[in-house]
């Protein structure tokens, strides 16, 4: 079996686990790879799949398919397959509570009183007043939900069809849209960038939130329009945004961004694709179609996620 590999993250240690979990397998990464059965990529290049007639199946190594699904040569019939958690739902639930956790304590409120030698205490709030949106009820965001709810806090969850998440308000279609912003003392962004999803959280939704809202994007970059955050934050509607994803990435030098005291930057961090169960979650799934028995995590293409 023959494997052309693509990613330029971590490719040594993507090679070493992909043959430890198919010892049998050839693994290639030039783009003048022979004929391959499978194609395991993060972000390909262009003419990655021209010379690859004979897919039976392209892996991405990240959840998230944007980038992959508008690769012009991918083949049109070849199945999509994305990795699934594989270690990465904890680490988005520790970035959101993170998050909640300083919104709610009002930590950055006691780190600017510190710089000017203030002792003030903020009155105790009330968890059950302190309410939490997920957009995204998927592998990631029902996860990351359900551990906010675990503390606590209301937890009001958006997905495209109907959904049933222990523990959290489940809602749907955009009347849920507009219920959960209303509500979203905070607000975590777990969708997958799609035709709709694309700028949904622009000026008209952002001021639906409530005032001194806090926006956490762990997604993806463009689900947001940009120069409508930056002035919902300067005109002090939204008290801080974490942003973990930009549009364009890495965040340019001299983006208004970087310097913005109302909003934290990570590198794309949330949540990284842990290597090891990741190969052995594709390996698995391989095993699979090669028997001809299905798999999850099949991305439809039409819908974009
Ligand atoms: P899933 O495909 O499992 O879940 C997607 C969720 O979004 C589903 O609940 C889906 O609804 C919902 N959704 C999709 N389209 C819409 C829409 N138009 N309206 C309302 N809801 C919608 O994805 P994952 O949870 O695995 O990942 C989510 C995203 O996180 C990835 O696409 C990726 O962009 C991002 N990501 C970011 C990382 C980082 O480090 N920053 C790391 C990993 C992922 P339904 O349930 O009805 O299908
Ligand atoms: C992903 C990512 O989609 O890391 O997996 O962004």
């Amino acid at each position: 079996m023959h494997l052309l590999l693509h990613t330029t993250e971590q490719p040594e240690q993507w090679v070493a686990a992909l043959q430890k979990e198919l010892p049998q397998a050839r693994i290639h990464r030039a783009s003048d790879a022979p004929q391959c059965d499978y194609a395991l990529v993060w972000q390909p290049p262009a003419g990655l799949f021209g010379g690859q007639p004979a897919l039976k199946a392209v892996f991405s190594l990240g959840a998230g398919v944007d980038s992959l699904l508008t690769s012009d040569e991918l083949p049109e019939a070849v199945p999509v397959v994305r990795v699934e958690d594989s270690g990465m739902a904890s680490q988005m639930a520790e970035y959101a509570l993170y998050a909640v956790l300083d919104a709610f304590r009002e930590f950055r409120c006691y780190a600017r009183q510190q710089r000017s030698h203030q002792w003030s205490a903020r009155p105790p709030r009330e968890r059950a007043d302190f309410a939490v949106g997920v957009l995204g009820l998927g592998v990631l965001g029902s996860y990351t939900a359900q551990a906010i709810g675990a503390l606590g806090f209301p937890v009001y969850g958006w997905s495209r069809t109907p959904r049933r998440v222990t523990g959290v308000t489940c809602l749907h279609g955009s009347s849920g849209l507009a219920e959960v912003l209303a509500s979203a003392r905070v607000l975590v962004v777990l969708l997958p960038l799609t035709v709709q999803t694309r700028g949904l959280l622009d000026a008209r939704r952002l001021a639906r939130l409530p005032h001194g809202a806090v926006l956490v994007n762990l997604a993806r970059g463009a689900l947001v329009a940009e120069a409508d955050l930056l002035r919902a934050l300067n005109e002090g509607r939204l008290a801080h945004a974490f942003l973990d994803v930009f549009s364009t990435e890495p965040l340019p030098p001299g983006h208004p961004f970087w310097d913005h005291p109302g909003i934290t930057v990570t590198p794309h961090v949330a949540a990284q694709t842990t290597v090891a169960p990741a190969a052995r979650q594709i390996a698995e799934k391989i095993a699979k179609l090669e028997r001809g028995e299905p798999v999850t995590g099949v991305v439809d293409r039409r819908r974009g996620y």
